[in-house]
């Protein structure tokens, strides 16, 4: 494995990988590669290109302000675009001390995808990312904590952090949907210690955040720009267990029962509530055990893939663009594969997040061995004859490039 995404982000990629820091740490890295995933003509550039509103949150004094006030909504407008963000009115949000988030920027946004596919690649959990703008003197976010572990990387100007310990370790999704913001209540005795960590990020560095500890941040006297990348689903024993009840019923017709909707009114009468709720535990303690593992890890990794990135692809260009011949240099793009397996009948299995292939032959073993090597080194249907018949070979680098399993060489 090459961790051509971790070495730029953290000093051990290796140890990163299979054990993060379970405190938070500060890293100062090259700052060349990092800056150049998100800039302030960015946020002009996609701001000016339409950002619909349902990827940009505005948060103003630790509150979110409705996307009413950032829409084109109720004004003159070609309808489609209702729901697209008003640069202007994310000028007076920012100048009033609004932080600006774009939510799901590995989607959208070419830098920031291509590294967040080939770190999820690298550590095998989907990864995800978060852009933040906060003006100048402003702070961002109260503390909160998040689902899972986050990096953060500052990519313009600076901001000032405080890391707190935990007030909920190892905390749920649920527990970070309802109580990611602790009152002031919980937050007091945890103020009266001096922060786990105070720190001040330059374009850079890097902040590594564990699952659940307690963060804030402010912009100090310049405006920052930093991007989160953290991994969702957190996979944690719970979310297996909630997947596997999940699966009881699909899985056996006699659990079926298990639909069964409640009496009426049962929730104002304790006792019969109570009598039910140990049938259903009875139920589940006989019906676990029964469950078909292989056939639930199998679908559980199926569901789990969908997670992934999907591979960058060109759909104008594969399909209606420049013909594909036995020359034409194409890269592989390794962190495009979710998983490949060999099938009984020796064909080689490509998984990727949203679909799969499959090849045989010469073609099989090329590919396996170019994966194995992970390398960049770009390649052409010629290197594949004579084991494959040059047509055939056309066709199978023309089969990859329209999955994204090699893209052409730029
Ligand atoms: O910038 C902020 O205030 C919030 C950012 C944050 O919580 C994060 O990046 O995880």
């Amino acid at each position: 494995m090459h961790y051509r995404a971790l070495s730029k982000i953290v000093p051990f990629p290796r140890e990163f990988a299979t054990s993060p820091p379970t405190r938070p740490e500060v890293w100062s890295m090259p700052a060349e590669p990092l800056t150049a995933l998100l800039g302030l003509d960015d946020f002009d550039r996609m701001l000016q290109d339409g950002v619909p509103a349902g990827v940009l949150r505005v948060v103003r004094a630790g509150e979110e302000v409705p996307p009413a006030e950032y829409t084109w909504g109720e004004r003159p407008i070609e309808r489609p675009f209702a729901e697209v963000v008003r640069p202007g009115a994310v000028t007076r949000l920012l100048d009033g001390g609004a932080t600006v988030v774009l939510d799901a920027i590995h989607r959208f946004w070419r830098p920031i995808g291509d590294l967040g596919r080939r770190l999820a690649y690298e550590v095998g959990l989907p990864a995800s990312a978060t852009g933040f703008l906060t003006p100048a003197g402003h702070p961002g976010f109260p503390f909160h904590h998040d689902e899972g572990g986050n990096l953060l990387i500052q990519t313009v100007g600076s901001k000032t952090w405080e890391v707190r310990e935990p007030l909920i370790r190892d905390p749920l999704p649920h527990e970070t949907l309802r109580r990611s913001v602790p009152t002031e209540r919980q937050l007091e005795p945890e103020l009266r210690r001096p922060p786990a960590l105070r720190t001040t990020l330059h374009p850079g560095d890097v902040l590594w955040i564990p699952r659940g500890w307690l963060h804030s941040g402010t912009a100090t006297d310049e405006p920052s720009v930093h991007v989160s990348l953290g991994f969702v689903p957190m996979l944690t024993r719970y979310w297996l267990a909630g997947k596997l009840v999940e699966r009881l019923d699909a899985q056996r017709p006699e659990f079926a029962g298990l639909r069964r909707e409640l009496p009426w009114g049962v929730m104002r009468r304790p006792g019969e509530l109570a009598e039910i709720v140990s049938e259903v535990v009875k139920e589940l303690a006989e019906a676990l055990p029964l469950l078909d593992t292989p056939a639930v890890s199998a679908d559980l990794s199926t569901q789990l893939r969908r997670s992934f990135l999907e591979p960058p692809r060109t759909p104008a260009a594969t399909a209606a663009g420049a013909r594909i011949d036995a020359d034409t240099r194409v890269v592989t793009v390794t962190e495009s594969l979710f998983a490949t397996h060999r099938l009984p009948d020796g064909r080689l299995r490509l998984l990727l997040a949203d679909s799969s292939l499959t090849l045989s032959g010469a073609a099989a073993d090329f590919l396996e061995a170019q994966c194995e090597r992970d390398s960049e080194e770009p390649w052409c249907a010629r290197d594949l004859t004579p084991d494959v018949a040059e047509a055939a070979a056309v066709s199978v680098v023309t089969t990859l490039l329209r999955a994204g399993v090699v893209r052409r060489q730029r």
